[in-house]
């Protein structure tokens, strides 16, 4: 459980900051009953990785991979943004800019309202052609017409999620870098911080002199060099955080919204 000086000390570091990162991971919307890759009851415990998230995996069984995201998209579509959600919401009444960095192909930082959301691993509600080179578009059925879905020039749609071995969109990758850079705190939130390139971001924000506020109930690689580790369930402490940094400023999270 986070303690109540760590609270402090992070209200203190986000005080003077302008621009602030909020950069998520899957423990973000654990809160909201999805679940995380790795760690107990993870993911990648009961499923491979090489199956489910790699073009490898996909171009072997295509089935397989759809049923698995079809099923992540019939559950996305019943849960609701948990309060920690909203408190990276309110945080932009307290600051010049909030920027969230996430690692996560749930929307739900969208849909609780966040105004400036970059998604580096993609989106599990847009789909694009696996044998042609197009752009993603919005696909939001469920249950999906037929599984594998079908493009209209006969190869099959993939998720538009970034499996291993792909890189990131390069204007995604260029843009969360240079918020990263330039921000004066950074929120790490709910990641175990291994996959790259985007566990290189908090060390970025780190270089570029960013305060870095960890929020994960276990340690990961970012403890090490965070200024302060919230050991705590981003559902649970992210309001809590939120509503003193707001009320030290002088702003009620009611009117911040
Ligand atoms: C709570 C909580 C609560 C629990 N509150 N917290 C350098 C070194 C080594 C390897 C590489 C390297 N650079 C690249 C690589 C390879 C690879 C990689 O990083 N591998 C490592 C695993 C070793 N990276 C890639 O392949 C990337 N591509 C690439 O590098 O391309 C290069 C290239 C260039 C040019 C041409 C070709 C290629 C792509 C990575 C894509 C990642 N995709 C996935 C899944 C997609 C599948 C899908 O969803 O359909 O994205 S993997 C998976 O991990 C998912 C996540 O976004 C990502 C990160 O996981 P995250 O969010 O951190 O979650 P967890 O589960 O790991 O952690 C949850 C945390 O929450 C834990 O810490 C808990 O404690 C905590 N928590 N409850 C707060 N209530």
């Amino acid at each position: 459980m986070a303690m109540e000086g760590d609270i402090e000390r992070a209200v203190e570091l986000l005080m003077p900051a302008r621009q602030v990162v909020a950069f998520t991971g899957a423990g973000m919307s654990k809160g909201c009953g999805v679940e995380t890759f790795r760690g107990k009851g993870g993911i990648w415990e009961r499923f491979n990785a090489e199956d489910l998230a790699t073009m490898e995996g996909f171009l072997r069984d295509p089935e397989l991979v759809w049923r698995w995201n079809e099923k992540r998209r019939s559950h996305i579509q019943t849960i609701e943004p948990h309060p920690g959600y909203k408190a990276i919401v309110d945080l932009e009444g307290g600051v010049d800019e909030v920027v969230v960095v996430t690692q996560n192909i749930d929307g739900l930082h969208e849909r609780s309202g966040s105004h400036r959301v970059i998604e580096l691993h993609g989106n599990v509600w847009k789909v694009r052609c696996a044998a042609e080179e197009n752009e993603p578009w919005v696909d939001l059925r469920v249950p999906l017409p037929e599984i594998p879905p079908r493009c209209e020039c006969g190869g099959f749609l993939r998720p538009h999620v970034v499996w291993f071995g792909e890189p990131l969109e390069r204007r995604v990758i260029l843009e969360a870098t240079a918020v990263s850079d330039s921000c004066n705190a950074m929120l790490v939130i709910g990641t175990s911080a291994v996959v790259y390139p985007a566990a290189g971001l908090p060390l970025v924000a780190k270089q570029g002199g960013a305060a870095i506020i960890e929020v994960n109930p276990e340690v990961t690689p970012v403890s090490e060099y965070a200024d302060v580790s919230l050991y705590a369930p981003a559902e649970e402490v992210l309001p809590e955080l939120v509503d003193l940094f707001l009320e030290r400023k002088g702003i009620g999270a009611e009117s911040a919204e």
